[in-house]
């Protein structure tokens, strides 16, 4: 059993981020921040399954393009370990939008475009775990 506060997040590298070669400086950010990673792994989407990690998003007039993108190229997906960590980590990613992320953010300092913003992190504690479950089992991840 997890011990109470040490909350876990799913976090990605996206396409633009492995490109620029920024996953060092994003996992930098990350430890620096005390935030501990206890799984990490590369891959790439194919379509589909990019598709079905931003199911929530199919309704919306960017979900063709967003899936493009994030199928476009390898990612490299994390479990972070911490407390209240969900928000710290949304915190260190600011704004959606760059032009609107607050300075000093992995977004406002990396980041060309709303849809091309280096890096996801789950919003809360019921897509956190959803999230993680579509890249790794338990047995991933590190205690
Ligand atoms: P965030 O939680 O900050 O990643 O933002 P959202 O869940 O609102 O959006 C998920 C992803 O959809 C963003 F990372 C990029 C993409 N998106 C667009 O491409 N265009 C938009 O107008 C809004 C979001």
């Amino acid at each position: 059993m997890r011990q109470a506060g040490n909350q876990r997040t799913l976090s990605i590298v996206k396409p633009d981020g492995v490109r620029k070669g920024v996953v060092g400086e994003v996992i930098r950010r990350f430890e620096t921040a005390g935030i501990r990673i206890a799984a990490m792994r590369m891959l790439r989407l194919t379509k589909r399954e990019a598709e079905g990690f931003y199911a929530v998003h199919r309704e919306r007039p960017f979900y063709g393009s967003l899936t493009d993108f994030m199928s476009s190229g390898p990612i490299v997906v994390m479990v972070l370990e911490g407390e209240n960590v969900i928000a710290r980590n949304r915190e260190l990613m600011g704004a959606t939008d760059p032009k609107k992320a607050a300075q000093g953010t992995i977004r406002a300092a990396l980041a060309d475009s709303v849809e091309q913003n280096i890096v996801h992190g789950s919003d809360a504690p019921e897509t956190a775990e959803t999230e993680i479950g579509y890249f790794f089992s338990d047995l991933d991840i590190v205690i």
